[in-house]
C-alpha cells in the first residue's frame, strides 16, 4: 500500500536529516501504519498533520563540561528534543551513553509522542540524553557531570514546560543529581523530573513500572491465545531497569526466566534466573552479567549479545536496546516455537524482525504500546506531585495494571478497525497517533 502524502513526508526527512537512520526507522514504520488512516480521514492532509508531526517543535543541543577525578576537564555533548507538546508538557526520559546522537534521541522522542497519547494521561512527547558514558566513573564524577547537564538544562524544563526521567544509564542516582541542581537553581521544588527517589517526591512502583507494565501488557496478548505466564519460559535480554522488573513480574506470575543479558553477553540458567544474584550484581555493585555465572553453578555465560535469541524459549522480552533482535534472531526464536515477543526497550526489533513475527501471526507488543508502563506511572508521579500527596504502592500499581489493559484494547480494537485485525505495530500507532492529531487541529497551526 502506498500514499502520496506519507511518501512525500518521508522523503523530506530523509532529505533534511540524511544519515539519521534509527530516526529514518521509526518514523517509516508510524507513517507507513498511518496510511489507511491518512485516506479515511482527509483532515488530516489537510491541517498538514504528518509534515508537522515529524518536525520537532523545539532542539536544544548543548555543551557540558565536568572536571573528572584528575582535575581534567572533560566535555560532552547533552541534547534536549522537545517534540509535540499537543496532549501536555514534553515528557520523556534522559539517556546517558556514548552512542547517544540527535538520530537516536529523536527517534525516542518520536516514539513518545503515540507512547504517551496511549496512557490516557496528559503528556506531550520529548527525549534528551548526552553522550556521557557512566561506566567505570566514580559516583562524584557522576554527580559533578549530571549538575554541568541540569546547569544548562534547568532554563528550558519545569513541571508544566517538560517533565525528563530516566532511559538507559539514567537510575535513581542521576536523577537525584539533576534534582539536586535544579532545585539549587531555581529556588523550587516541584515535580520537574520523575524517577525521584522515595524522600523526596519519588512515586511507588516507578521503578518497577516500565517491567511490570512489560508483562502485564505480555499478559494480555497470551490470554487472547488462551494462554498465561505459569509454567512459560521466558528470555529477557538486558539487566537493567526495565529488564530486572519484567523477571521479577514474570517470575511471580509463574514463568521461569532463563536467560539475561548485558552489552557484552548473555547469561543461560536453565534452573530459573536468581533474580536477587542479578539485582545485587547490577543495582548494587554494578558489575557485568557475566559474574552471575562465576556465582551460580546451573548458569552459562556466552559471549556476544545476538545469541540469547537461539535458547528456546515461550516468550521473549527484548529489554535492552534499538535494534538487539535481528531478522536471523526472529526467525530463530519462531522456529523454536515462542509465542509472544513484547518489547521492554524502544525499538528493540528490527524491521525485518517484526515482520518475521508478523507473518508467522505469534503475537507481538511493539514498545510504544508494552513498555508504556514507565512513562504511564511517570504521569502518575507528576499527578501526586501536584496534589502533594503519596499514593500507596498497590495503588500505583492498580492504575498501571489498568493503564496496560487498556493499551492493549485500543491497540487492538484500532488494529480491527482499520482491517489489519491482531497487528498491534498498526494498532498502537493508529490509536495513539488520532488522539494527538486531532488535539493538534483543534489547538490550530
Ligand atoms: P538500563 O541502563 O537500566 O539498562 C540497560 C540494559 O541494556 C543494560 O543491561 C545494558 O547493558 C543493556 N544495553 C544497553 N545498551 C546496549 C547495547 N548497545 N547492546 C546491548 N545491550 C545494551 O536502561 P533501562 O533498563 O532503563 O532501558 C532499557 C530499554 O528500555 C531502553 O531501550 C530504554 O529506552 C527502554 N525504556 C526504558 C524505560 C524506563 O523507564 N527506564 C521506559 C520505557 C522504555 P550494559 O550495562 O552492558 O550497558
Ligand atoms: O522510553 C520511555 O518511555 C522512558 N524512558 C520513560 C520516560 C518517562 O518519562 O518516564
Amino acid at each position: 500500500m502506498s500514499n502520496q502524502y506519507v511518501a512525500q513526508t518521508l522523503e523530506t526527512v530523509k532529505r533534511r536529516y540524511p544519515g539519521e537512520t534509527e530516526f529514518h526507522q521509526a518514523v517509516t514504520e508510524v507513517l507507513e501504519s498511518l496510511i489507511p488512516v491518512i485516506e479515511k480521514n482527509k483532515e488530516f492532509e489537510e491541517a498538514g498533520i504528518l509534515e508537522r508531526i515529524v518536525e520537532p517543535e523545539r532542539q536544544i543541543i548543548f555543551r557540558i563540561p565536568w572536571l573528572d577525578d584528575k582535575g581534567r576537564v572533560q566535555v560532552n555533548r547533552g541534547m534536549r528534543i522537545q517534540y509535540n507538546s499537543a496532549l501536555g508538557p514534553y515528557k520523556g526520559g534522559i539517556r546517558f551513553h556514548p552512542s547517544v546522537n540527535t538520530s537516536i534521541i529523536k527517534f525516542l522522542g518520536f516514539e513518545q509522542i503515540f507512547k504517551n497519547s496511549l496512557t490516557g494521561l496528559m503528556m506531550g512527547g520529548g527525549k534528551g540524553g548526552a553522550d556521557f558514558d557512566p561506566k567505570g566513573k566514580s559516583d562524584n564524577e557522576v554527580m559533578r557531570f549530571c549538575q554541568s547537564f541540569m546547569t544548562e538544562l534547568y532554563r528550558h524544563i519545569d513541571a508544566d514546560t517538560d517533565v525528563p526521567a530516566g532511559d538507559i544509564g539514567v537510575g535513581g542516582r542521576e536523577i537525584g543529581f539533576m534534582f539536586g541542581q535544579y532545585k539549587r537553581i531555581k529556588n523550587i521544588f516541584h515535580g520537574v523530573l520523575t524517577g525521584k527517589g522515595l524522600l523526596y517526591g519519588g512515586s511507588l512502583a516507578r521503578t518497577e513500572a516500565t517491567g511490570y507494565g512489560c508483562v502485564y501488557f505480555c499478559n494480555e496478548m497470551l490470554k487472547d491465545r488462551k494462554s498465561g505466564f505459569e509454567n512459560k519460559k521466558v528470555v529477557i535480554s538486558g539487566s537493567g531497569n526495565v529488564a530486572i522488573y519484567a523477571a521479577q513480574k514474570a517470575q511471580s506470575l509463574g514463568a521461569k526466566v532463563i536467560a539475561m543479558s548485558d552489552s557484552s553477553g548473555y547469561v543461560h540458567d536453565a534452573d530459573g534466573i536468581k533474580l536477587d544474584v542479578v539485582k545485587r550484581l547490577k543495582e548494587v555493585e554494578r558489575k557485568r552479567i557475566s559474574e552471575y555465572a562465576a556465582e551460580v553453578k546451573s548458569a552459562q555465560y556466552t559471549e556476544g549479545c545476538s545469541g540469547i535469541w537461539t535458547i528456546p524459549c515461550d516468550v521473549a522480552l527484548p529489554c535492552a536496546t534499538q535494534n538487539e533482535l535481528d531478522g536471523n534472531a526472529a526467525q530463530a526464536l519462531v522456529k523454536n516455537g515462542c509465542i509472544a515477543v513484547a518489547e521492554g526497550a524502544n525499538m528493540p526489533s528490527t524491521p525485518d524482525a517484526v515482520k518475521v513475527f508478523l507473518d508467522a501471526k505469534i503475537s507481538f507488543g511493539p514498545g510504544k504500546a508494552a513498555n508504556a508502563g514507565g512513562v504511564a506511572t511517570s504521569g502518575l508521579e507528576m499527578s501526586q506531585n501536584s496534589q502533594r500527596l503519596a499514593w500507596t504502592f498497590d495503588e500505583v500499581d492498580a492504575k498501571l495494571h489498568q493503564i496496560m489493559i487498556n493499551i492493549h484494547t485500543a491497540a487492538k480494537n484500532a488494529a480491527a478497525d482499520y482491517n489489519t485485525p491482531g497487528n498491534l505495530v498498526n494498532g498502537a500507532n493508529i490509536a495513539g497517533f488520532i488522539k494527538v492529531a486531532r488535539a493538534m487541529i483543534a489547538q490550530g497551526v
